[in-house]
């Protein structure tokens, strides 16, 4: 008996370094499901560039990012792996989304809200339409499964209700209903100098975040400087709820080692965070330093990257091309 392998497609934007945040929010977990789904991953360019990107930049954070999901244990020759830009269908897609989700709608989304801030007319079009494309990417391959860091929930929300209004517009049974794996002990890791505010990328902060590509130095001094409070370290997981930071690095520590949170705070609880930083940046090295140290190889040897996206965007085309003609034909434009 044939078994049929659910489908799984995840992206990140080439917008800067990879961070510990994709790492452990996405990443990683991809790494986990691949053997047991069909595995699709992007580089996604062309939602990068709803915020401005320099053209050399990003055809370089395109390579690194592809350079960075391969170092993390992504196989491409069990998985697909290409950068969007490079497959038309999920751009044509969006136009149709654009046209199903409403306005009130995306209103709602917090990313958008928060990414444009107070200059809010300032903001590209695409940074407000961002979460269409999303769902495009995610159903132009008629994904059932999207593994996200818990950033991205509302917008896969989003996307199973463009999915669902689709489907009721025209009367058919056509888009699967999308579920979201989040999972692990670090679904949303937060900014090193500030627990409430999510690492990120773009953070202007250098000291916010880890990058995939900070070596064994970089990275005790970034978790040196960590925000801390003066509280000891508790043994409870109740009494971490209000300390932020304590929560994040504790968070930190328990996905890199593979432990509960619980398990970190037992360990180090009634300690204060010198001993548990240096742990911390024992432990960090040694996790991230393999991938950074691949990630430097793949880079140097662009043409393997490049062969890799060349002949993943050749096969997400193949995917993508006939179910693009079937929506094509649900929506009612003429084929020739
Ligand atoms: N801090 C985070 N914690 C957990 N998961 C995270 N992800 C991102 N940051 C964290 C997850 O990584 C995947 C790719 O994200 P992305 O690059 O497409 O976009 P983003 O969420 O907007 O990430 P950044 O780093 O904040 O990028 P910029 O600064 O350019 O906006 C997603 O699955 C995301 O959940």
């Amino acid at each position: 008996m044939t078994t049929f392998k659910q489908r799984i497609f995840s992206g990140v934007q080439p917008s800067g370094n990879l961070t510990l945040g994709n790492y452990l929010g996405a990443i990683r977990n991809w790494v986990a499901l691949q053997k047991s789904y069909e595995s699709i991953f992007c580089v996604v360019d062309l939602h990068a560039i709803t915020v401005w990107q320099d053209p050399e930049v990003l055809r370089n954070a395109t390579r690194e990012v592809a350079a960075g999901m391969i170092a993390s244990g992504i196989d491409p020759k069990e998985c697909i792996i290409f950068n969007q830009s490079q497959v038309p269908a999920h751009a044509e897609l969006a136009w149709i989304f654009n046209c199903v989700a409403r306005i009130g709608w995306l209103n709602r989304m917090t990313q958008f809200k928060e990414k444009a801030g107070k200059n809010r007319e300032g903001a590209s079009s695409g940074l407000y339409v961002y979460p269409n494309l999303m769902a495009a990417d995610i159903m132009i391959y008629k994904a059932t499964h999207v593994p996200v860091g818990e950033d991205q929930k509302q917008h896969l929300e989003l996307t199973r209700d463009i999915a669902q209004k689709f489907n009721n517009d025209y009367g058919v049974d056509f888009f699967p209903i999308v579920e979201p794996l989040i999972f692990g002990e670090a679904t949303r890791v937060m900014s090193l100098r500030d627990g409430t505010a999510k690492m990120s990328k773009s953070d202007p902060s250098e000291n916010s975040r880890i990058n995939l590509t900070d070596d064994r130095d970089v990275i005790a001094k970034k978790i040196r400087k960590a925000k801390t409070d003066s509280e000891p370290i508790p043994e409870t997981l109740t009494e971490l709820k209000d300390r932020p930071e304590a929560q994040n690095l504790i968070n930190i520590f328990a996905a890199l080692s593979d432990r509960t949170a619980l398990d970190v705070c037992t360990q180090y609880g009634g300690m204060g965070f010198a001993t548990f930083k240096n742990d911390l940046a024992e432990l960090s090295a040694s996790v991230l330093g393999p991938i950074t140290e691949e990630m430097k190889k793949l880079c140097d040897e662009r043409s393997y990257v490049d062969q890799i996206l060349k002949e993943g965007s050749q096969k997400a085309r193949e995917m993508s091309e006939p179910i693009l003609k079937d929506i094509y034909n649900i929506v009612g434009f003429l084929q020739s």
